[in-house]
């Protein structure tokens, strides 16, 4: 598949994702974004693929929507587009996404880092959700999952102010994983990917979506639904690899099965 406004690697068994409108620092248009999440999917049925990492460039992983797109458009124009039904397909990829960012991730750049899995920041990168300095607010979940990761006071303030925060802040509130020199922040997306692609895929799949219902659940009704992805997992080829290779002393061959 030839795309515009991505680049698509694969590194062993990592899928690598590269947000590639440099000139605008990576505005999300429409058929960026339409492009982003065909190759998501793809890259989730893909079985030589086991991880998947998102990454934009030094200067910008995304600095937002394309205000471009928007700025013309009317509410019932804008409404009519049903943009998020596709950027909602992003929350049913069933393998890990890591988000490698750097320089400015802003709004739907925010927005998109968040629904990645895990994230290593540059420390360069700015994160934040300016939209109210255009009079808007977010729309692809700023309000909502940012507040879920950092707390109601802080999302308040990054959300009210439009200001960003540094990487190092964002990792003092748990937004980021990860905080390393720009040099080395794809180095080290793609080492945690390729060590995640190490483990089994089902458990690493069972347990990505377990780990995000319990952001959505009840205490119990989670505790419920992690058991049975407990019982599911007992029933695969590679628990019984896992614990045989563990009997024997010997490193697992996991096969996805
Ligand atoms: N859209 C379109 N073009 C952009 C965007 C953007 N979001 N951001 C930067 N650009 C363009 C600039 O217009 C400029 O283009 P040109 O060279 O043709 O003039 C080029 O990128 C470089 O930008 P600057 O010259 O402004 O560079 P600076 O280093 O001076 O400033 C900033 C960088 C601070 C990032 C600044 O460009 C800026 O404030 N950008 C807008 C950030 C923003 O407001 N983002 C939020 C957008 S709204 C949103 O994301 C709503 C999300 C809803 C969900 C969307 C799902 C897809």
């Amino acid at each position: 598949m030839s795309y515009e406004f991505i680049t698509v690697s694969i590194d062993e068994t990592v899928g690598l994702i590269t947000l590639n409108r440099p000139k605008i620092l990576n505005a999300l248009n429409l058929q960026l974004v339409d492009e982003l999440v065909a190759e998501l999917e793809r890259m989730d049925r893909d079985p030589a693929i086991r991880v998947i990492l998102i990454t934009g460039n030094e200067q910008a992983f995304a600095a937002g929507a394309d205000i471009n797109e928007m700025a013309e458009a009317s509410a019932i124009e804008i409404m009519k587009r049903n943009q998020f039904a596709v950027w909602d397909r992003m929350s049913l990829i069933s393998k890990p996404i890591i988000g490698a960012v750097s320089g400015f991730v802003l709004g739907g750049g925010c927005e998109l880092m968040m629904n990645c899995d895990i994230v290593i920041a540059s420390e360069t990168a700015q994160i934040g959700q300016p939209e109210i300095k255009l009079g808007v607010m977010p729309g692809a979940g700023g309000t909502q999952r940012l507040t879920r990761a950092v707390g109601l006071r802080k999302a308040m303030e990054m959300l009210l102010t439009g200001d960003p925060i540094s990487a190092r802040e964002a990792w003092q509130y748990g937004l980021v994983n990860r905080v390393v020199p720009v040099e080395a922040y794809l180095q080290e997306a793609l080492k945690l990917a390729k060590k995640v692609a190490k483990q089994p895929p089902l458990a690493v799949q069972v347990i990505k979506k377990s780990v995000h219902k319990a952001e959505d659940l009840p205490l119990q009704e989670g505790m419920d639904y992690e058991r049975s992805g407990f019982y599911l997992l007992l029933a695969s080829e590679d628990r019984k690899e896992g614990m045989q290779a563990f009997l024997e002393k010997r490193k697992p061959r996991f096969t996805g099965n």
